[in-house]
């Protein structure tokens, strides 16, 4: 996959062209994955491209950076005023926004202190995340030989540069065996998450997630997918899931910015439910993508609106 190159990228308060963004090797980030980040999704709506849940991303930048004592120059404010004037400087509709704040170049040594704290800020066209048909039909997965990281490690509640080292491992192990997507256990056997998404599973009508505990990334999508379910009447349980639930549920899907809501059709070649994707993650990525388009009103003010030029 490359890029689809926008124009202009938000580089410390200023606009520069895409191909001039650019940083030192010795930057401290690049040696130690001091960096922390956000994907955010913008939709094209028929009054414009609206932002999904913009507040919630930064606040979680904001949290990530507090937990590695990283001071960001910019307040909220002005960091959501940058992720709209990104969108709006690059003409763009629909798009996904990567906000990443990083120890910059100024000394090596694992102590990050002495390194100015960057921003930049990049909004690119990036389709489905998963595949084309991968919201239709579903993907394989497979439960990971990586385990996500324990608690007391590195704090899977930071979006951190550094944490996607995990990510990685598990992510090329799945490619290697076929598979779309790996999921992850935590410390203790339990269902984590994916390399890049949290999971949900149903069962007998109930939806099943883990736990922030169970070392997941507290996902914006997991919580508006939660905020969804529940208002349609179904039961949310946040509680820790065995890994041979993945092979008794009805249905798996996962939900991330990135990949929206995936249905997963299978899980190590073992067939989820019918093998296809389910009624209740059909309703709920219809709920989903009714909102994000604006089809439906914004009921739960998930949207900030970005205005065209
Ligand atoms: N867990 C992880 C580890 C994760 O990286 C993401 C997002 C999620 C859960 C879902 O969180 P949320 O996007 O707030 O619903 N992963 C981002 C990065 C993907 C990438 O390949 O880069 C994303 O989906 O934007």
């Amino acid at each position: 996959m490359s890029f689809n190159k926008s124009e202009y990228i938000w580089f410390d308060g200023a606009f520069v062209p895409w191909d001039e963004a650019k940083v030192h090797v010795l930057s401290h980030a690049l040696h130690y994955g001091s960096s922390v980040f956000e994907g955010i999704r913008c939709y094209d709506t028929a009054t414009g491209p609206a932002i999904f849940c913009l507040e919630a991303h930064v606040k979680r930048m904001v949290c990530s950076c507090r937990i590695y004592r990283m001071e960001l120059p910019y307040s909220p404010e002005c960091l959501s005023q940058a992720i709209v004037d990104t969108v709006a400087r690059n003409k763009l509709r629909s798009c996904y926004i990567r906000p990443l704040a990083f120890r910059g170049y100024a000394q090596l040594g694992v102590e990050p202190r002495s390194c100015p704290v960057q921003v930049i800020i990049a909004a690119w066209d990036w389709g489905a995340y998963l595949g084309a048909e991968a919201l239709e039909q579903g993907v394989d997965v497979g439960v990971s030989s990586w385990r996500r990281m324990a608690p007391d490690t590195t704090p899977a509640a930071a979006k951190v540069g550094g944490h996607y080292a995990n990510s990685q491992l598990i992510r090329m192990e799945a490619a290697e065996h076929g598979y779309a997507e790996g999921i992850a256990l935590d410390i203790h056997g339990y269902v984590s998450e994916g390399s890049g998404e949290n999971v949900f599973l149903v069962q007998d009508g109930v939806l099943y997630t883990p736990p922030l505990s169970a070392s997941v990334l507290a996902g914006i999508t997991r919580s508006c997918t939660i905020t969804l379910a529940r208002e349609l009447g179904y039961e949310v349980r946040e509680t820790m899931i065995p890994r041979e639930q993945l092979y008794m549920a009805d249905e798996v899907f996962f939900t991330g910015t990135a990949a929206e809501l995936t249905p997963i059709r299978s899980v190590d070649r073992i067939v989820v439910g019918q093998g296809c994707r389910g009624p209740v993650t059909t309703r709920l990525q219809d709920e989903f993508f009714k909102i994000v388009s604006g089809r439906v009103p914004d009921r739960h003010h998930w949207l900030t609106p970005v205005p065209m030029a």
